[in-house]
C-alpha cells in the first residue's frame, strides 16, 4: 500500500524518467546528425539508462501493491545549436529531476514512509553522479572552445560510452511475483 501523495509522485517520476530517455534520445539524434557520433553513443547510453531508472519506480510501485498512474511523455525539444547547448540543457535537466527526487524524499519523510525513503536514496546518489558528470562534460566543451581537433578527441572518447543496466541484480519482475 502507498498513501496517495506518495503514489502520485511515484508515478510522476516514472513519467519525468521516460522524458530524460526521450529528451537524451532527441539530444542523441541531433549529435548522430550533426556528424558527433561520440556525443550521439553518449546521450543514446544515458537515454537506456533513464529507461532502466523510470522502470526500477514502476516496478516499486508494483511490488507495493499499486497501480502506476502513468502520465503523458512530453515531446522533448529537436534542435540545438551545437554540442554545448546539448549538455547545458542536460545539466539544467539533471538539476531539475533532482529538485524532483528530493522532494519525494521529503515526502516520504514526512509520510513516515520508511520503504519509500529508503528506496529513493539510491537516487539522490544517482543524480550527484549525473550533475557532476554533465557538469564536467560542460566544463571541457567550454574549456575547447573553437578547437576542433580537440573536439574530435573529446567525441571520440564519448564513444566508448556502453550501457549496464544499474538494477541488473536487484530488478524483480513484479508481474510473475
Ligand atoms: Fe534518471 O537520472 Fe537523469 O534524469
Amino acid at each position: 500500500m502507498l498513501k496517495i501523495g506518495i503514489l502520485k509522485a511515484l508515478s510522476d517520476q516514472v513519467t519525468a524518467e521516460y522524458y530524460s530517455a526521450y529528451l537524451y534520445m532527441s539530444m542523441s539524434a541531433y549529435c548522430d546528425q550533426a556528424g558527433f557520433k561520440g556525443f550521439a553513443n553518449w546521450l543514446y547510453v544515458q537515454a537506456q539508462e533513464e529507461i532502466a531508472h523510470g522502470t526500477h519506480i514502476f516496478e516499486h510501485i508494483l511490488d507495493r501493491g499499486e497501480m502506476p498512474q502513468l502520465g503523458q511523455v512530453n515531446a522533448p525539444p529537436l534542435d540545438f545549436a551545437g554540442p554545448l547547448e546539448v549538455f547545458t540543457k542536460a545539466l539544467k535537466h539533471e538539476e531539475y529531476v533532482t529538485s524532483l527526487i528530493n522532494k519525494i524524499a521529503s515526502l516520504a519523510r514526512d509520510e513516515n514512509d520508511h520503504a519509500t525513503y529508503n528506496f529513493i536514496q539510491w537516487y539522490i546518489e544517482e543524480q550527484v553522479e549525473e550533475e557532476a558528470t554533465a557538469s564536467l562534460i560542460v566544463q571541457k566543451i567550454k574549456f575547447i572552445g573553437e578547437n576542433s581537433a580537440m573536439l574530435y578527441t573529446l567525441d571520440t572518447e564519448m564513444a566508448a560510452r556502453t550501457f549496464t543496466d544499474p538494477f541488473a541484480n536487484t530488478n524483480t519482475d513484479a508481474a510473475d511475483a
